[in-house]
């Protein structure tokens, strides 16, 4: 099940041939636990690794399917190590926030970080893949469950998606950096004074909107 409706049938097959490289800068956040790591090597190796809690920061570089070049930050999510998120925020081409779809305990909590995240003036129209990641979990919360207990404040404002993905199978990983290809290259066209913002959103803006 996915939320925003099935993008990868409307990418433009020729979307790959056309795409200007650049290269851009993704932020990883999400409370401690969520799979930030894990979903890190996971992209990077293929495999699942076992991980310790981060401090401080893990840095990869990437692609997407299209061939965008990015680097992905992953930042601890400890409650003692959220203070420092700010000083990662800076330049962010969009921002992957991860949750445990297994912990409907921890989601008010979860909302209540990405809302402030999101309220840093860096983060004005930066747009956000939303990752309900352990989707393999029996009992798991689906992507769409989440979507109806997601707030409304800042992420109103900006170009949202969420999808469901499990950093253990793999599952939904590749659908995630196709979606991402899509937002980093929708961001672009932005900042080059293209339609992103724009009173009418082109037909694939309103499929990604929530
Ligand atoms: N079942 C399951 N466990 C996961 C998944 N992703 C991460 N985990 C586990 O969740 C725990 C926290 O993962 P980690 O990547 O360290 O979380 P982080 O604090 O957000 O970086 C570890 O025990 C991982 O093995 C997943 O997709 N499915
Ligand atoms: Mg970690």
């Amino acid at each position: 099940m996915q939320w925003g409706g099935n993008l990868l049938q409307h990418l433009p097959t020729s979307s790959c041939k056309t795409l200007a490289l650049f290269y851009a800068r993704v932020v990883m956040l999400g409370l401690d636990f969520a799979g930030k790591s894990t979903l890190l090597y996971k992209l990077k190796s293929g495999r699942a690794v076992e991980t310790c809690p981060t401090v401080g920061f893990n840095v990869e570089s990437l692609q997407t399917p299209c061939r965008i070049s990015f680097t992905l930050w992953d930042v601890g999510g400890q409650d003692n190590l959220r203070a420092s998120w700010p000083d990662y925020l800076e330049d962010t081409n969009t921002l992957i926030f991860v949750l445990d779809s297994t912990d409907t305990a921890r989601l008010p909590e979860a909302m209540a970080v990405l809302e402030e995240v999101l309220s840093q003036p860096s983060m004005a129209g930066v747009p956000v893949l939303l990752l309900a990641n352990k989707q393999e979990v029996p009992g798991a919360l689906a992507p769409a469950e989440l979507g109806e207990r997601l707030r409304w404040g800042q992420l109103a404002r900006r170009r949202w998606v969420l999808r469901g993905c499990s950093a253990h199978t793999g599952q939904g990983l590749q659908e995630a950096l196709a979606i991402l290809g899509l937002l980093l290259r929708e961001m672009r066209t932005r900042d080059r004074g293209g339609y992103f913002l724009s009173a009418a959103p082109s037909p694939d803006a309103a499929m990604l909107m929530g």
